[in-house]
């Protein structure tokens, strides 16, 4: 039978039906409600209700760390301030079905991992989006940890005098690569901006926007090399709104470039792109369940 797969991001929510082949249908996409626990399993109700006498079972990829069905943030700041969430017993309230909860970045790489299988043993997956996510395929299995805290390589240090992490750390790479550090820095008017709107003027020759991004794929190429150089990786796979973003990549790689080649692990977009979460935790489910 199908699953339910959700996504819940910092910025957005994704839900779609897995079919055992893993192709995905009715695929749906909310903005994440920020900041307020009601209005977070409100809008899970709504995406849950439609389809829950239709699955055998439902797949939760989330931000946050995921432990015992509890979301409980790192970085808070990343859902508006949101600290902890009983994720699996909101969701168990609304529908009685089996339920497998991981973290997003974790997810992705498991969808990863499964699309290059023949091809590695050891992979870093790295989402570059709201925050900065991620998720380690080890000897073939997927790292969690005994606390659900493995794979969270957006905290590792990138600038000791860097600006606050909202996890508590100085300088950590989401907070000089996550789209909400890169929009951040930027203002028009008084208002700060989008990531989005970050590219945009840096694709229409903005230096300062050029710099910004320059900046975020700067701390990632950083961070790449730093858990190659621990773990000897055979690739990397980016994915994230940022992470896909044009030109990004190859940022990302021209930084690469400049280090001694031992730091060099070959790096990919993501191949299911936006859907690397869903399909992962999908995926991941029907081997546990
Ligand atoms: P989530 O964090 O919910 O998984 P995304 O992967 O979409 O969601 O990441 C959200 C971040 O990506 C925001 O900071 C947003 O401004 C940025 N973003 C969205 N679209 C683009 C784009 N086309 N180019 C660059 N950044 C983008
Ligand atoms: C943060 C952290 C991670 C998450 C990553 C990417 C929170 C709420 N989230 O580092 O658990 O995997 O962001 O999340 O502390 P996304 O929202 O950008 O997809
Ligand atoms: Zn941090």
């Amino acid at each position: 039978g199908k699953a339910l797969a959700l996504d819940i991001g910092g910025t957005k929510i994704a839900a779609a039906l897995v079919a055992e082949d893993g192709q995905l249908s009715d695929r749906q996409q909310i903005i994440t409600p920020r900041g307020d626990a009601t209005q977070l399993s409100a809008a899970l109700e709504k995406l849950i209700t439609p389809f829950r006498d239709s699955v055998e079972f439902i797949a939760v990829a989330s931000t946050g760390i995921i432990n015992n069905g509890r979301l409980t943030a790192l970085n808070p700041a990343n859902l508006g301030g949101l600290a902890d969430f009983p994720l699996q017993d909101c969701i168990q309230s609304m529908a009685h079905l089996p339920i497998i909860l991981i973290n997003d970045g974790q997810a992705a790489a498991w969808a990863e991992y499964q699309a290059l299988r023949d091809e590695c043993n050891n992979a870093l997956f790295v989402t570059v989006s709201t925050g900065v996510g991620g998720g380690i395929i080890w000897n073939k299995k997927l790292l969690i940890g005994q606390n659900g805290l493995a794979g969270h390589i957006g905290h590792t240090a990138f600038d000791p005098q860097g600006p606050m992490c909202g996890c508590g750390r100085r300088g950590c790479v989401e907070s000089v690569a996550s789209g909400s550090a890169i929009g951040a820095v930027m203002h028009e008017g008084k208002k700060t901006i989008s990531a989005a709107r970050v590219f945009e003027l840096a694709h229409s020759g903005d230096i300062q926007a050029q710099q910004v991004v320059n900046q975020s794929a700067t701390a990632i190429a950083s961070m790449l090399a730093d858990i190659h150089i621990a773990l000897d990786l055979d690739v990397a796979i980016l994915g994230g709104s940022v992470g896909l973003a044009e030109g990004y990549l190859e940022k990302v790689i021209a930084t690469q470039q400049t280090l001694p080649n031992v730091y060099r692990v070959p790096l990919k977009l993501a191949h299911h792109r936006q859907d690397s979460g869903l399909i992962g935790v999908a995926l991941w489910a029907r081997e546990t369940l």
